[in-house]
C-alpha cells in the first residue's frame, strides 16, 4: 500500500497527520523542497496550524528535481518524518503541504503564486549557492543567466529571477505585503536575502522597501539524506510505502525574527522562538554547530570515516573539537541570554555522536567553498582582529585544503562536490604540491578568503604547519597528538 489520503485511516494513530489534509488554504510558498525543509519548517507549520488554525498550507516549489514533486503528487501531498533517537525511532505523517510543483516545468505558475494575495510568506531552503551571492562579501554574482532572468521575458531559471519576477507580478496585482524568509545557513540570512532582492529589484525597489520584509532566522535540525534503510523503517512504521520519506534527529530549533506584514502561522505554538534579532542565535549556530560539523566532516573524510558519528570516535577528535570551540569559537561570540558557547558546544557534540543518524561526512563536506566563510573563516577573522592565534580554526581550514586535493589518508579518492571545483582543481594543478604551494594556491580563491585573511602571515604559517602535519602524518596521528601539543602550535 502507498501512503495517500485513502490510506490515512489505516495508519497507527500516533503517525497520522495533526491537521486534516485539504481543510486549509495555501498561505506559504516554499522554494527548495529538500529533506531539511520537509523535516523542519513543514513540521513546525503543521504543528502551528494544529494548535492555532489558519490557512497556512505550504505550496512546495522544487527548483529542478521532478522526483520529489512526482512522489508528493502521487501521495496526495503526504510524506513522513522519522525521528532517529539513539535508541528508538518514531514516524509521523505530515499534512501541511498544499501543493507541489517544479519551477523549471512551470515557472509562470510560480510567478503567479507569488502574486496571489493568499500567499503572505515565502520561505527558502535553496542552499548557499542558490542565492548567487559572493560568499565572502554577499555581493550579487552577476552572470548572463541572471541578467536574462531579470532583463527579458523568458521563463526565469534562477532563484533571484523567480523572486523578482514574482514580486513584479505581486506589485502589479496589488496583492499586498509579503515576507521572504531565508532558512539557509547564511550569515545574517535575512540581511543577505534583502541584499539580493534590493540589488536585483531595479525599478521595483521602492515597492520592495514598502511591502516586503526579510525576517532573519536560525534553523536547526540534523537531517541526513534519505537511504533505502530509512524508506523501509518508514514503511514498517506506517504499513504503507512513502517515496518522499525523510528522517531527522530528535532535536529541532527555529528562531525567527517577527516581521511578517501579511501575517504568519502561530509558529510559537509549535515551539519556535519569535524574536526581534535572530543574529546572536544564528552566529552561535553557524560557528559552534556548522563550523564544528564541517571540521569533523573534512578531518573524518580524509581519515576514511564515512559518518560523522564514526569520525567523532577517532582518538583525539572530541578533545580537538572542544579546544576549537572553547579557544577559537567562544571568544568571538556574544551568545543569546542564558546560553554559554561551551555548553552549547557540548550539546552539539552529543547530537553529532547519535549513532542512529548515519550522517555521511561527504554530505556535510560538499560545497565547502560556500560554507567555510560563515562557518570557520569569520571565526578566524574575529580572532585575528582581537590579536588572537586561531590555532584550531586553522586546523579546520587546513583539513579542507587537504580534503579538496581529493585523496584520503588510505589513498582512496575523495569526490569534490563544490561549485568552485574546477577553479580549485585548476589552482592546485598550477601550484607546487608542497603544503606552502597548496596553501597559497587556495588562499587565492577571492570569493572564499577575505584579503585580510589571505594576507595574514600568522594565519598562513598556521595553515602551512597544519597542512604539513596532515599530509606527513595523516589525520589520525595529527588528532591524537591532541590539543596539548599539535604540530600547529
Ligand atoms: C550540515 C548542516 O550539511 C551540512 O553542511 O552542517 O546541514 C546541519 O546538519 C544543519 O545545519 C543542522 O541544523
Amino acid at each position: 500500500m502507498r501512503l495517500s489520503r485513502a490510506s490515512l485511516g489505516s495508519l497507527p494513530a500516533e503517525s497520522r497527520p495533526r491537521v486534516s489534509p485539504g481543510s486549509f488554504g495555501p498561505g506559504i510558498v516554499h522554494l527548495g523542497v529538500g529533506a531539511f525543509h520537509r523535516a523542519h519548517q513543514a513540521v513546525y507549520t503543521e504543528d502551528a496550524m494544529a494548535a492555532g488554525g489558519g490557512d497556512w498550507g505550504i505550496v512546495e516549489v522544487a527548483p529542478r528535481s521532478a522526483s520529489i514533486v512526482d512522489a508528493l503528487t502521487e501521495q496526495d501531498l503526504l510524506y513522513s518524518v522519522t525521528t532517529l533517537g539513539p535508541s528508538s525511532t518514531s514516524t509521523r505523517v505530515v499534512g501541511s503541504v498544499a501543493g507541489a510543483l517544479r519551477a523549471s516545468a512551470s515557472p509562470s505558475t510560480v510567478v503567479e503564486l507569488l502574486a496571489d494575495p493568499r500567499i503572505r510568506v515565502v520561505t527558502l531552503t535553496v542552499t548557499e549557492k542558490g542565492y548567487r551571492l559572493d560568499p565572502a562579501t554577499g555581493e550579487v554574482l552577476w552572470d548572463d543567466e541572471l541578467r536574462a532572468d531579470l532583463g527579458t521575458d523568458r521563463p526565469p531559471r534562477t532563484i533571484p529571477g523567480l523572486l523578482i519576477r514574482g514580486l513584479r507580478a505581486r506589485q502589479k496585482a496589488d496583492a499586498g505585503p509579503i515576507a521572504l524568509v531565508s532558512c539557509d545557513n547564511l550569515p545574517a540570512n535575512g540581511h543577505r536575502l534583502s541584499g539580493l532582492v534590493t540589488q536585483t529589484a531595479g525599478s521595483l525597489l521602492d515597492w520592495v522597501r514598502a511591502s516586503v520584509t526579510f525576517p532573519g532566522t536560525m534553523v536547526d535540525r540534523i537531517v541526513p539524506a534519505a537511504t533505502p534503510d530509512l524508506l523501509s523503517t518508514a514503511e514498517s512504521a506506517l504499513g504503507a510505502s512513502d517515496r518522499a520519506a525523510v528522517c531527522g534527529e530528535p532535536y529541532s530549533q527555529w528562531v525567527i525574527e517577527d516581521s511578517f506584514p501579511g501575517g504568519r502561522p502561530p509558529w510559537e505554538l509549535a515551539g519556535a522562538v519569535m524574536t526581534g534579532d535572530a543574529r546572536p542565535w544564528e552566529r552561535l549556530k553557524l560557528r559552534a554547530l556548522n563550523g564544528v560539523h564541517s571540521a569533523i566532516a573534512y578531518l573524518g573524510a580524509v581519515a576514511g570515516c564515512s559518518t560523522i558519528a564514526a569520525a567523532l570516535e577517532l582518538p583525539g577528535m572530541d578533545a580537538v573539537m572542544r579546544a576549537f570551540i572553547a579557544s577559537d569559537v567562544a571568544p568571538t561570540l556574544d551568545p543569546p541570554p542564558g546560553v554559554t558557547v561551551v555548553s552549547y558546544g557540548e550539546s552539539v557534540l552529543t547530537r553529532f555522536a547519535n549513532p542512529a543518524m548515519g550522517h555521511r561526512t561527504l554530505q556535510v563536506a560538499m560545497d565547502g567553498s560556500q560554507k567555510l566563510p560563515q562557518r570557520v573563516l569569520h571565526t578566524l577573522l574575529d580572532r585575528r582582529a582581537a590579536g588572537g592565534t586561531p590555532r584550531w580554526g586553522a586546523l579546520v581550514v587546513a583539513a579542507w585544503m587537504r580534503f579538496v586535493q581529493g585523496v584520503a589518508d588510505d589513498g582512496r579518492a575523495l569526490p569534490l562536490d563544490d561549485p568552485l571545483a574546477s577553479d580549485i582543481r585548476a589552482r592546485l594543478a598550477a601550484s607546487s604540491s608542497t603544503p606552502e604551494g597548496v596553501v597559497d594556491a587556495l588562499l587565492g580563491l577571492t570569493t572564499v578568503f577575505d584579503r585580510a585573511l589571505a594576507d595574514d602571515s600568522v594565519v598562513r604559517s598556521l595553515l602551512v604547519e597544519w597542512l604539513t602535519a596532515l599530509t606527513k602524518h595523516g589525520v589520525a596521528a595529527t588528532l591524537s597528538s591532541g590539543p596539548g601539543e599539535g604540530d600547529g602550535a
